[in-house]
């Protein structure tokens, strides 16, 4: 059965198509490759004569076909309403041809096309076969009558845009074509269709319980049977043939019946061996009997004493083996299910795995990859999950649509908490549609397969209903469906809670709201009305150079109730390279005419998969251990707590060493005490440590924390965290060797001059616009001030040989006047001496920095510095920075953020120096907030593209007595009050060396 033009009708989700399942079917014949294909420019076109080839899976607006990607966020590529359907729509036919393996002749063949975007339409061999909507589920049809020996022809064919694409309206690339696997399976005639698996923990008795319920399809003859093993167990149980509606209602069964177990409950049995202890059939014979299940579903139950539980910390997984045995006894099909033994709970308001209150320490997750479009191969996914689990990373949202499936066989090995979210963003109608009857069965369907694909996952926790969608019935209807079907897993869905965090209680277990301060998750935290658990769905907006007080989140969050984490927006930088030159591209590069721009540039990941610099950060406050107490630092002791929250520390090995202005000493093994989730415990430094700590020049002590062991995500010795102990302030040293070139030599206006500066010392109150400045929140405030544009004018100079004193005033565009009083002194030694005195007038509310820029000639390669490395940091992002002495070149300070901003920084620096064929050295009698690259902020600000920068070779240096945080406006709250840099007297002193002879 098909429907004409189901692309255009909003009610449409499928026909022909198989019920959704979880069991998965060896016997595949692999259709990916090499397809023929053609685009035409509506559905409704002939196909032509002339056919190309595309690569499936993989969209085809990432195959240079003429039809090309676009970005998105809230509005929609076309114009509506609901549901109409553009009349240019571009539609991919897919056309290849199968020859069946000779050992399927007498089989069922299903087809399974994992991904089409975004209306599917299927034939084989001249017939039509079915039709699916919903791009991120797969769709399965029955081939079989429909197949003949020799070349079968099947063509695939995707209509890009439906009524259904207003459910897609995700903020992210619009693509077309297939996106994931197609295959083929085949099965016997009686054939298990699909598997439950409630594999249940319980804390209390560390005992777990299987509940597994095998839905047998086909031909169903009396004496089928379904046979299952777990954990060196066997239990079997028959197959029932009859419906329920075929009982004889009267009292009294029919002799017959005894014979056959309705619920597969009181014949099961333990084939072959003696029933284990513990294992025992929980049947109750009558009420089986009384209430039979339909034919084909058989459920079996067993208890097992001695599982090892799952959590995302300690991802055990057991191995259940399901046969299905003909009349004959002979095997028909063998299913394998992994399980993990876990609980998912709410009670008193909290989210609790195996009895315990979690912490969600958790990322959003598009699918996305560079050139593909999003298409990945499981070595890809390997390496992100990997990614994650090398930051302490331990939850992920399938933002916003549930993943390809072999993501969460991952999840599950890898140990992730997933909430998996349903394919439903109607954005741009997010008012209407929830309430809108014809998307009805669209909303259910989607829960509905998501669920019903994902359900055997012990890596799932929760269930998503979509993102964005405002809230209606329609929602309601899928949440009842999901509550019905799966009792075990809590409900997501932020609109439900959009307007009112204590309100839409039935679609929503979890209160989950977007981008709030850490202010309103206290005062949440404390509401008398607060009831349900608080994880938010999104926060820290990662565009850019972002993620400011992540800590401030987590300081809320650790001491509140109720509160338990949240997801950060998101982990991929969405930059596409379709022609793999590096050249990353963003909304609007391929001529869009309607588009958001950069915005899809906003994750932790920059798009080849290098974590962001805010990765340090995010690794650091989700870290396995902290130090609880320092009070006997010097005596050799510190405390340590395992942060964990189900497995001890043994699988770390942590170390120590001792940070100088010279560097950092030798690293030495720490016995670590053992400790409990949650247990704290004092650590005896190694005697050498000990002594270096009390040592001269000693400024902190770093603990290294890495992984003891080889895992599926990282070697032995992948470090997961370095905490560090500030044991004294740091003190100012001033640039040891002499300046070569002991003059002071101004310009006319002031200004020193010098051969190794291109642009001597300045004042500088701007920085190039980070994607959080530009948000229409701050901008205002910090961007229309003209602070950009300011003239400097030179009122006076007063000089002898030796001194000069500068008095200059800078002029914003937008009227205000910046004082700035410099006198330079020329030491005995050469070094010059600069005592800075800027006022910042009232007018002026807020500024990104305050600080000095200078620019040296071309020829200086590496820098050293002492102060917070070796990693970018800003004040409010440096949780994570380590004080130290730090070398890198200069070519690696900068941070190649895809749309140019500022970058770079490293706070509380005392000196640098930098070298080439000499050496520039800067000391600061108070920590300063530095930058060193080759850019200059005007590069950075006229250029849309990191790759568009000019090349350069001079050296451009930042020294910032104060510098703005940078918070996560782009989407979400503005730099915190403490970290803005408001009017005010800014007084400072420093010292320059230049030209010294480079040091080895
Ligand atoms: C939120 C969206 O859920 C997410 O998909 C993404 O667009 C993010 O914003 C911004 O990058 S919705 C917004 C109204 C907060």
């Amino acid at each position: 059965m098909t429907v004409a033009s189901p692309w255009l009708i909003p009610e449409h989700v499928g026909t022909g198509r198989l019920r959704a399942h979880a069991v998965d079917h060896d016997d595949r014949l692999n259709l990916n490759g090499r397809w023929d294909f053609q685009l035409l420019p509506t559905p409704e076109s002939p196909i032509g004569a002339e056919w190309t080839t595309l690569t499936v899976p993989g969209a085809w607006t990432m195959q240079g076909i003429g039809d090309t990607p676009i970005y998105t966020n809230v509005t929609m590529p076309f114009d509506g309403p609901p549901p109409r359907v553009p009349p240019a729509n571009p539609t991919g036919v897919y056309r290849r041809s199968f020859e069946l393996p000779a050992q399927w002749a007498s089989h069922r063949v299903v087809l399974n096309v994992g991904a089409a975007e975004s209306t599917l339409l299927v034939s084989v061999n001249g017939h039509r076969i079915g039709t699916s909507s919903g791009s991120r589920l797969a769709a399965e049809f029955d081939l079989t009558g429909a197949l003949r020996p020799g070349p079968n022809e099947l063509i695939l064919t995707v209509v890009k845009w439906s009524a259904a694409s207003y459910l897609e309206d995700q903020d992210q690339w619009w693509h077309g074509g297939i996106t994931r696997d197609v295959y083929l399976y085949a099965t016997g005639d009686t054939y298990i269709a699909d598997l439950t698996a409630v594999a249940d923990y319980d804390a209390d008795t560390a005992g777990g319980s299987l509940e597994l319920t095998v839905q047998v399809d086909g031909r169903l003859d009396p004496g089928h049977r379904i046979e299952v093993r777990v954990a060196g167990t066997t239990v079997g149980a028959e197959v029932p043939v009859r419906q329920a509606r075929e009982l004889p209602s009267a009292a009294g069964l029919p002799p017959e019946l005894d014979d056959v177990d309705l619920f597969g409950l009181h014949s099961a049995t333990i084939a072959g061996q003696p029933m284990a202890p513990g294992l025992r059939p929980l049947a109750d014979a009558l009420l089986a009997r009384l209430f039979p299940g339909p034919a084909g579903l058989v459920t079996v139950r067993a208890e097992l004493p001695d599982v090892r539980p799952w959590t995302a910390e300690t991802p055990v997984r057991y191995e259940v083996v399901v046969n299905l045995r003909g009349p004959d006894d002979t095997i028909i099909e063998t299913v394998t299910q992994r399980v993990g033994f876990r609980r998912v709970a709410i009670s008193d308001g909290n989210l609790l795995v195996n009895g315990q209150r979690i912490w969600i320490h958790g990322v959003n997750r598009h699918e996305f990859h560079p050139r593909t479009g999003r298409t990945l191969t499981r070595a890809d996914l390997e390496r992100e999950l990997a990614v994650l689990k090398r930051h302490n990373i331990n939850a992920i949202r399938t933002a916003h649509y549930p993943p390809q499936p072999e993501f969460l066989d991952l999840t599950d090995e890898y140990g992730f908490y997933v909430f998996d979210e349903a394919d439903i963003e109607c954005h741009d109608y997010a008012a209407t549609l929830c309430g809108d009857a014809r998307y009805l069965p669209a909303f259910v369907d989607r829960a509905a397969r998501m669920v019903l694909r994902d359900k055997n996952h012990p890596s799932v926790i929760a269930w998503s209903l979509g993102n964005e969608s405002g809230y209606g019935p329609n929602h309601d209807a899928a949440a009842g469906w999901i509550r019905s079907a799966d009792p075990t897993r809590p409900l997501h869905y932020e609109g439900a809670i959009a307007r009112d965090w204590h309100a839409g209680h039935s679609a929503t277990d979890i209160v989950c709201p977007m981008y709030p301060t850490p202010e309103a998750l206290r005062i949440y935290a404390r509401h008398p009305h607060t009831r349900r658990p608080l994880i938010m769905s999104e926060y820290q907006h990662a565009m850019g150079n972002s993620n400011g007080s992540l800590d401030a989140y987590w300081e809320a969050i650790r001491s509140e109730p109720y509160l338990q984490g949240g997801f950060i927006w998101e982990l991929w930088d969405h930059g596409l390279d379709p022609d793999g030159d590096g050249r990353y591209r963003y909304g609007g590069d391929f001529g869009e005419a309607v588009h958001d721009g950069e915005f899809c540039i906003d994750g932790l990941l920059f798009p080849d998969g290098t974590p962001h610099p805010a990765m340090r950060e995010v690794r650091h406050i989700f870290g396995p251990l902290s130090v609880t107490d320092t009070t006997d630092l010097l005596d050799g002791r510190l405390t340590l707590r395992n942060e964990r929250t189900f497995a001890d520390l043994g699988d770390l090995a942590v170390t120590v060493a001792v940070a100088t202005e010279a560097g950092t000493g030798p690293e030495r093994t720490v016995a670590m005490p053992a400790l409990a989730p949650g247990e704290k415990g004092v650590v005896e430094l190694p005697t050498a440590t000990s002594a270096d700590l009390i040592g001269a020049g000693t400024v902190a002590l770093h603990l290294y924390v890495r992984t003891a062991t080889d895992t599926v995500w990282a070697a032995a010795g992948t470090e997961l965290d370095v905490r560090q102990v500030v044991v004294r302030p740091q003190q100012t040293s001033y640039p040891a060797a002499p300046s070569a070139n002991p003059v002071l030599d101004l310009d006319d206006v002031g200004l020193l001059r010098h051969p190794l500066l291109t642009t001597p010392p300045k004042l500088c109150v701007w920085r190039a616009p980070t994607d959080n400045d530009l948000s229409r929140f701050v901008r205002g405030r910090l961007l229309r001030t003209g602070l950009d544009t300011v003239t400097r004018t030179c009122d006076q100079v007063a000089r002898t040989d030796t001194t000069a004193t500068i008095a200059a005033r800078y002029l914003t565009a937008g009227g205000a006047e910046i004082g700035h009083t410099q006198r330079i002194t020329l030491l005995d030694d050469g070094v010059l001496r600069f005592d800075e005195l800027v006022t910042v007038p009232e007018k002026i509310a807020e500024l990104p920095r305050v600080g000095i820029e200078l620019q040296l000639t071309p020829g200086f390669e590496r820098v050293i510095w002492f102060g917070d490395g070796p990693h970018e940091n800003y004040p409010d992002r440096r949780a994570a920075a380590l004080l130290g002495r730090w070398d890198a070149a200069v070519d690696e300070m900068p941070v190649p953020y895809l749309r140019p901003q500022e970058n770079g920084g490293r706070g509380s620096v005392s000196w640098l120096c930098l070298r080439g064929a000499h050496q520039v050295a800067l000391a600061f009698d108070q920590p300063m907030q530095i930058s060193v690259g080759r850019n200059t902020i005007e590069d950075l600000r006229s250029h849309r593209h990191v790759w568009e920068l000019p090349h350069r070779e001079t050296t451009v240096v930042h020294c910032d007595i104060a510098h703005r945080g940078l918070g996560s406006a782009s989407v979400g709250p503005d730099v915190l009050p403490e970290f803005r840099v408001g009017p005010g007297i800014f007084a400072w002193r420093w010292h320059l060396a230049l030209g010294q002879e480079a040091l080895s």
